[in-house]
């Protein structure tokens, strides 16, 4: 039986919005939104408020990559949204089902120059699943269930809605749908015994898993299909984690000698992108396996690409009948190289240098870092460090910027991580360069008691640039920051508290401080500016 309700615009959408598990909205004020207040309001649904709405998107965007659940962000019309861009291009680029809903001008008197008014649909378009403008206020609990199942529908994505004035703030009666279910995509069986035959009969097999194995919810399934085939697996993005560190098949630091020496390199839930060589290995064929055809990748011609529900996908390999090759001694060869490479991160990571290089932050933050905790990076050279030095326990834990690689995530992401899991440590990881993107927003995570621990790398350059422009042309010019500026001070006048450690023996105490403190606390951290990441690509 169909359910009816009656109410304004925004009480309608929040029915249709609760019965698909969205939990909670983030925004920033504006009166084209009002309703959608109102009914949070009454109905007791959680409201978080930010102080530039890109925070807003990023807090949904953490919270549908961490629960795989749709979040949602609620902007004001105009530059509400406009300013929401860079969230909903980054949860496009990362497949996260945000579903953002904008004000927008009435329509009744559209064209005569009402405050805000623009059609936002043009510019949102080629970054959502799904773009409406919904114009009548009964209609808007169907537009918001079927905006949210295309968001779910992998390959999964962000979608937008507005609402023209008149019809949030009008009251109707409605129909509340059913949820439609989303049925699992069957690929097609030939191009997984395929994949199956060439992983299994392979002598140098690699696996690396990307986010989608996370979002798929898929990660059991990988694990069976590595350890019935025996591969060695390598991640990204929120695959980290999807085995854990200690597992015999998990790998990070080989990657360079498994995808050099790997005669079949099998690519999971990720595309084939800069990020993996745009899915040149050499002479290894690939096996790319995606969630949906269109993840296939229009450049690289894989020897096999099974589409369809992963978690189908990768429990077929796993029960693959046939014979297969031994791996033992690629995956012992592995180890070694891997074994080594830990030894030599030890060392940096132990490093007593003066001042403090990056990988000593993240040598003492292994030590406080719980085996649950959430950790977001932001920045440049940081966060490359981040990703080499910490090694995610958990699949679901490791917030980067993904593929799009915008700066400014931080609070946004601290945000919709503290709110999907009010006891578990959450730390970000920010270059100082890009602390300037979000930091306003600990006044937001101090007001609504969400307390994060922010460690700024502070090298005082925009480090990922600067030391590349200097290689390219000798000099550098807008790469360079206030050096040794104190953000712990900022941090400390929005409400929250912080300190600046210049020692590397100081980091310890301070990060154990940081996690007990409570409050957005950031521990500002003067490191090394000579130090650059050794990369082969400097373009970001
Ligand atoms: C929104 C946005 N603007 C600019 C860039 C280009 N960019 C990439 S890394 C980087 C430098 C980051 O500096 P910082 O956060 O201080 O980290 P560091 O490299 O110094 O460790 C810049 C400017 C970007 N990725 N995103
Ligand atoms: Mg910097």
């Amino acid at each position: 039986m169909t359910e009816r309700i009656e109410g304004h615009g925004g009480e309608l959408a929040l029915a249709a919005l609760r019965a698909y598990g969205v939990r909670e909205m983030f925004t920033l004020s504006g009166g084209h939104v009002f309703p959608l207040y109102d009914a949070a309001h009454k109905a007791g649904f959680p409201l978080y408020d930010v102080r530039h709405e890109q925070s807003a998107v990023f807090a949904a965007e953490a919270v549908a990559k961490l629960q795989r659940r749709p979040g949602l962000a609620v902007l004001t019309a105009g530059p509400g949204v406009t300013n929401g861009i860079s969230g909903l291009t980054s949860a496009y680029f990362n497949a996260s089902p945000v579903l953002v809903l904008g004000g927008r001008a009435p329509q009744f008197r559209w064209g005569s120059g009402s405050l805000q008014e623009m059609d936002h649909l043009p510019l949102v378009a080629p970054v959502t699943k799904h773009a409406e403008t919904v114009f009548s206020t009964d209609d808007i609990p169907r537009a918001v269930t079927a905006a949210l199942t295309a968001a779910l529908t992998p390959h999964r994505g962000p979608v937008f809605l507005d609402l023209p004035l008149e019809a949030v703030f009008s009251v109707a009666d409605a129909e509340l749908p059913t949820l439609p279910g989303i049925a699992p995509v069957e690929a097609d069986p030939g191009e997984v015994a395929k994949a199956a035959g060439l992983i299994a009969g392979a002598t140098r097999p690699v696996i690396i898993a990307g986010s989608d194995v996370y979002a798929g919810d898929a990660v059991d399934a990988l694990r069976a299909a590595a350890e019935a085939l025996q591969v060695p697996v390598f991640t990204n993005g929120m695959g980290r984690g999807a085995l854990p560190p200690e597992h015999p098949l998990a790998f990070a630091k080989a990657r360079r000698v498994a995808l050099k020496g790997a005669d079949v390199v099998v690519v999971v839930g990720t595309p084939l992108d800069f990020r993996l060589s745009f899915g040149d290995f050499g002479d290894a064929r690939v096996v790319h396996i995606v969630d949906a055809p269109s993840q296939r990748a229009g450049h690289v011609e894989p020897a096999a690409a099974p589409a369809g529900d992963l978690r189908l996908i990768l429990t077929a390999l796993a029960d693959h009948p046939g014979d297969r090759v031994d791996h033992a001694d690629w995956v012992a060869e592995l180890r070694v190289a891997e074994d080594a490479a830990k030894a030599r991160d030890a060392e940096e990571m132990a490093a007593e240098t003066d001042p403090i290089r990056p990988a000593r932050i993240y040598g003492e933050l292994r030590k406080v870092l719980a085996r649950d905790a959430v950790t977001i990076g932001d920045g440049g050279d940081f966060v490359s460090y981040a990703g080499r030095y910490l090694e995610p326990a958990q699949p679901g834990t490791w917030l980067d910027p993904g593929p799009y690689g915008c700066l400014g995530t931080g609070m946004g992401y601290a945000m919709g991580a503290r709110v999907s899991y009010p006891d578990r440590q959450i730390c970000v990881l920010m270059g100082d360069g890009a602390a300037g993107f979000s930091l306003m927003d600990v006044e937001s995570l101090v007001r609504q008691k969400l307390p994060v621990v922010i460690v700024v790398g502070n090298n005082g350059i925009w480090g990922l640039e600067k030391h590349p422009m200097r290689a390219m042309y000798g000099y550098d010019v807008a790469a360079d920051l206030q050096p040794e500026l104190r953000y712990d001070q900022v941090v400390t006048a929005l409400g929250g508290a912080g300190e600046t450690v210049a020692k590397a023996g100081d980091l310890g105490p301070a990060l154990r401080r940081a996690f007990d403190a409570g409050v957005p606390y950031l521990v500002n951290v003067l490191t090394d500016p000579t130090d650059a990441y050794p990369r082969s690509s400097n373009l970001a």
